[in-house]
């Protein structure tokens, strides 16, 4: 099969808000990112994912768009944006674009013509339903919290909203709205835009009755049905036939609940829906069995492997896996998976990275993730902004099931606020984020951890995710290798290999902040050492604190 240019990219997430201010109001802006296109350049990423720069009220920071075709006023204008993407393209960096249609925001025009009245041409935009029994016409809960109903007095009627009252859920069933969402999407196409990253595309077909689901520990139900819902696959190849068939693209579909049966008909190597998805078993693979992702972590190292393993194997030669840690939406993996303790923080940043960047599939790096920057230590929930993490703590203190104390400790490690201090250029005033106030905190520690001390210092993180992504350039067996996975119960190694014809890699990494005995298998003890976190070769028969090594053999 012929190499698609996405099989062999390294994506570099951009999250605009937080990555560089140009104006000194304390948030990044378009400006600032055409900046900072040559460090993207430099650490030798080739594509870059935008998460949302259009036009929005911000009541979860752009993942709400009141247009499509036009520019968030904070961010800058559209004479921006294209100044944006045509230095990009000169520097040999493509642009994918986040595409949230899901929903949209309340303030878009659709929407304020649609609650008008019920005969509004724009009602069937929406989803629109009768109350049931004095209340909401199912039991669904919001993924931020409360009902994801809600009640609009002018017609008497409720919208659905599976995220904020602010983001009400688009109609996909009515054939208008695909009209106008695939005119839209090929607008952009036409600027020379390079794909799409689809916001929760997993959940645009809702379940045919919109039944009541499973309650959650909060008393409201799971919206789950609407996951891989009736039709998603028959639109996603609407879409893909009338548009972005027409281009070569890179798409990736953010896909909560996708399984990896479904994924083998989302992210085909038939090209007939998308490039790869986004999954979230492994991301979820810490979270509180009970209360989900918005408590204490519960780390399980043969289930996140497991996870991982069973998607390496299972899209093997018929879909296309992504790879990631870290996004706008995670606790950053260092606090998560590694360490932040100084003697160790870069040596964790470097295994997480070789075990990640060593599987088959495209890898994701998320700002600030190739310096190995770290959850901030929030002192008091009100400092939090996200929108997610608060609404499941208020709903969960509510019902009793959380302290304040746990929340602010849950805030520590699992708000994707985490993700979203700004990113750390320097260790001067505000990190060199900003000139002015920035809208969240910088992190204390970007004394320490700072881009302008790692891109000078040959042994940093930011040189070893440099020498990773080079890698993968360079070796097939990177991109095309069979995995299998070692010693599956292990506590605390992740061990596998990866198999082209004659060459192979053996990826030895250590999870853990204790020595592990190892011995590597008898074919690998002459083979060269591809790259390790440590400077010196790695000893026999152990492995260290955090240790990474990649055998390779021809
Ligand atoms: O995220 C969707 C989403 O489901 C996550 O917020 C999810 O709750 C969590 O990451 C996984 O358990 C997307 C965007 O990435 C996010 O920033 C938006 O807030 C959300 O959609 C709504 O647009
Ligand atoms: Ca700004």
């Amino acid at each position: 099969m012929k190499e698609k240019w996405w099989q062999r990219s390294v994506v570099y997430q951009i999250y605009p808000r937080s990555f560089q201010d140009s104006n000194g109001d304390g948030i990044g802006d378009l400006k600032g990112i055409t900046s900072r296109l040559e460090y993207v350049r430099e650490l030798g990423a080739d594509t870059i994912w935008l998460s949302p720069v259009y036009k929005s009220p911000n009541d979860d920071n752009g993942y709400d768009i009141s247009d499509y075709q036009d520019i968030m006023t904070e961010f800058g204008t559209m004479a921006d944006f294209d100044e944006m993407l045509e230095k990009a393209h000169s520097l040999g960096l493509k642009i994918v674009m986040d595409l949230v249609v899901n929903h949209s925001s309340d303030e878009h025009k659709w929407f304020i013509e649609s609650r008008s009245s019920k005969d509004n041409p724009y009602r069937d935009y929406y989803i629109w339903r009768e109350g049931k029994n004095g209340g909401a016409p199912n039991n669904w809960g919001s993924c931020f919290g409360g009902s994801a109903w809600q009640y609009d007095e002018k017609t008497d009627m409720y919208y659905l909203h599976l995220f904020s009252k602010k983001q009400p859920d688009l109609n996909w069933d009515n054939p208008v709205v695909r009209d106008e969402v695939f005119n839209m999407m090929d607008w952009w196409l036409k600027k020379g835009i390079d794909g799409f990253r689809m916001d929760v595309i997993s959940l645009i077909s809702k379940p045919e009755g919109l039944p009541d689901g499973k309650p959650g520990p909060n008393g409201y139900g799971s919206y789950e049905l609407c996951a891989n819902g009736p039709h998603v696959h028959e639109y996603l190849r609407e879409m893909n036939r009338r548009v972005l068939s027409k281009y070569d693209l890179l798409t990736v579909g953010e896909a909560a609940g996708v399984t990896l049966e479904e994924a083998k008909s989302y992210a085909n190597l038939d090209g007939s829906e998308l490039s790869m998805v986004f999954q979230f078993e492994h991301a979820s693979a810490d979270c509180d069995p009970v209360l989900g992702r918005y408590a204490r972590q519960h780390k399980n190292l043969p289930l996140l492997k497991e996870i991982l393993s069973r998607w390496q194997n299972g899209l093997e030669g018929i879909a296309w896996n992504s790879l990631y840690w870290d996004n706008h939406d995670q606790p950053r993996v260092v606090s998560r998976y590694g360490s932040e303790k100084p003697e160790y923080r870069e040596l964790s940043a470097k295994m997480l990275a070789t075990c990640l960047h060593m599987m088959q599939g495209t890898p994701y790096v998320y700002q600030g993730e190739e310096l190995g920057m770290t959850n901030y230590p929030w002192t008091s929930i009100d400092e939090i902004n996200d929108i997610e993490s608060l609404g499941n703590y208020r709903d969960f203190h509510a019902k009793g099931l959380m302290t304040e104390a746990e929340g602010l400790e849950m805030m520590r490690q699992r708000s994707r606020d985490n993700a979203r201090t700004p990113m750390q250029w320097d260790d001067g005033p505000e990190a060199g984020f900003t000139t002015g106030t920035p809208w969240l905190p910088v992190n204390p520690n970007h004394t320490v951890i700072n881009a302008a001390e790692q891109r000078t210092r040959p042994d940093s993180v930011f040189h070893y995710y440099q020498r990773l992504i080079a890698l993968r350039r360079e070796l097939d067996v990177i991109v095309y290798g069979h995995y299998e996975l070692l010693e599956p119960e292990h506590p605390a190694l992740f061990v596998y290999t990866r198999t082209l014809g004659d060459e192979s890699l053996l990826v030895v990494c250590n999870f853990a902040e204790s020595e592990q005995a190892y011995e590597i298998p008898a074919a690998y003890r002459d083979a060269e050492i591809l790259i390790a976190n440590y400077a010196d070769p790695a000893p026999a028969g152990k492995l260290r604190p955090w240790e990474s090594v990649v055998y390779r053999r021809r």
